[in-house]
Parts: structure tokens; sequence; C-alpha cells
């Protein structure tokens, strides 16, 4: 019998430049060892500078290609990306609802690199009330983690990372990485929340280049290392240090954006001499008091 591999369930949107969206998702999770089931929830037509026009899918195809695939074999792990319609949300919904013990990724895709849109606001609120609850991972760059709590917050000013994640665990999250690469900080520093408060911080070399698709890299890393039975922390820290060595080993393979190099590892190059620290630290430590402790 051949051997067989852990397969996990990606709901996304085509990205033609293979970037972002399904096409980088089913990269990373090849490159990792994992079966890629590729569930299309939107078509979007686009270069390596932005998002030019998307088709959304009816939701019945949507959901028609993930039970065919859920009957078919077993799911190690789900992995969402782009949504396309509150029509989707719902639907996809219902099917984890039926899966509960499948570990589920969430990355809340709001905007492309560039800024153009995504998601609206209802698409937002659908994220909030259906998905969310039932998320193992939520994966927001710092922007999304403000925008996803922005109706929660009384405060007008920007919300401190610490806060937003705190408020992403009480809407049912069960654990929330909040990415930095957008912050002004000088490294870039990614946080993975607990429901026991414990905050595990690990910081990176900020690299020179724009890239296209780190977002849907690290996503898809931890889903599949999820998938390969490592503990949250662990895959967390695993799929960091593995998206780091793609986009290190980016290209530009058009006008716009670098895209992220996931078979970084499988190419024969003899330049790499010089191999580069990956992770440049890490600390611990708990949220304040006044966060909710959470069992
Ligand atoms: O990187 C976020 C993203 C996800 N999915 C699709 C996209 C993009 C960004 O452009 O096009 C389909």
């Amino acid at each position: 019998m051949p051997q067989s591999f852990p397969a996990v369930l990606v709901f996304a949107g085509t990205d033609p430049t293979s970037g972002a969206g399904l096409q980088a998702d089913i990269l990373t999770l090849a490159s990792l060892g994992c079966h890629p089931l590729s569930v299309v929830t939107a078509v979007t037509v686009q270069d390596t500078l932005g998002v030019e026009d998307f088709l959304v899918l009816d939701a019945t195809w949507v959901a028609d290609q993930a039970r065919a695939v859920l009957e078919d074999m077993p799911v190690a792990a789900i992995k969402i990306g782009m949504l396309g319609s509150v029509e989707i949300i719902s639907a996809i919904a219902e099917i984890v609802s039926d899966y509960p013990d499948i570990p589920l990724v969430l990355d809340p895709i709001l905007a492309s690199g560039r800024g153009d849109e995504l998601a609206n606001e209802d698409l937002l609120d659908a994220m909030k009330d259906l998905l969310l609850p039932q998320t193992t991972l939520l994966t927001p760059n710092s922007l999304e983690a403000r925008r996803l709590v922005l109706d929660e917050i009384d405060d007008e000013e920007a919300p401190d990372l610490d806060v937003c994640a705190e408020r992403l665990l009480d809407l049912g999250c069960g654990h929330v990485l909040i990415t930095g690469a957008h912050e002004q900080s000088a490294e870039v520093a990614n946080a993975l929340y607990s429901p026991d408060g414990a905050v595990q911080t690990l910081s990176w070399e900020r690299l020179p280049g724009s890239y296209h698709g780190s977002g849907c890299t690290l996503a898809s890393a931890c889903a599949a290392l999820l998938a390969q039975g490592l503990e949250m922390s662990e895959a967390v820290k695993a799929a960091q240090e593995f998206t780091y060595q793609t986009l290190r080993f980016g290209y530009r393979p058009g006008m716009g954006q670098y895209i992220p190099d996931r078979l970084f590892w499988a190419r024969d190059d003899e330049s790499d001499d010089d191999p580069k620290p990956s992770c440049l630290g890490g600390c611990t430590r708990s949220l304040p008091t006044g966060a909710t402790p959470r069992a």
C-alpha cells in the first residue's frame, strides 16, 4: 500500500499568481508533508501588484465540494482563507460544526497586501458570529485583529494588541496568533495567546522585501503541523520557522511583490552558504490581571 499523508481541507479563493490564496495553501501543505483538499470559495483576477476583481461561488457549490471529500476520507485539519459571501460563511459554519474534533485554523482575510478589500462589514460580522466560536486557531495580522474587535471596544484609539487578543478569545477562539509585520517595530514579533492567559512571543528579523502570501503560508503551515499531531505552541513555533525560511528564500516572478518559496528546502542552491539564524528570541508572559482566564 502506498503511504498516506494527513489530509488538510482548505476553503480559499484562487490566486493565479500562486503567491497567496488556495495555490499558496496547496504548496505549503504539500511541502510540509500533508495532502491538500482544496475547496474553491472564489476566483480572483490578480497579478503580483494587486487584486483586480473576484467572482464568488454559489454557497451550495462550496458546500458540495467540501462534503464530497469529507465523506470520502478522514481529514486531520481544516484551514479557512478568503470566504467571499455571508452565504458561504453560513455553509462552512454548518459543515465544520459536524466535525468538532478537527482542528480549525481561520485566517481572517479582510484585504490583499495592497489593501484591496476582500471582505465587507457583513462578512466580518458573520465570521465573528458563526466561525470564531468554532475556531481552534485564529491567525490575524495586527490590522485584522484591530478591525475584528473595533465594534467590541468603546475606546476611540487603536486598541493594544493584548486587548484585541482578549476580545478575540472572548468571542470563542481557542487560540489567537497575532502577527506583527505591519507594526512599526524593528523586528517582527508574533504573539500566540492561549486560553489560560499565556502569551508566547517570538521575534524575527524584518526582511526587506514586500511579500504576497506570507499570511496564507503561515496559517496553512499551522494547519499542516496541527494535522501532523504537534501541540499548539510547537505547531505555531514550527510554522513561523517554516514561513520565515520561505520568505528568506522568496523570489520576485513579476513586477510586484515577492512570493514566499514554500519549496525552499528542495532547491539545489549552492549560494546559501550563509545560513541565517532564524528566531531572534522569544518570551513567555501572562496577560495582566483583568484578562479573562479561560478554562
Ligand atoms: O493574502 C490574502 C489573500 C488570500 N486569498 C486570496 C487573495 C489574498 C490576497 O491577495 O487574493 C485569494
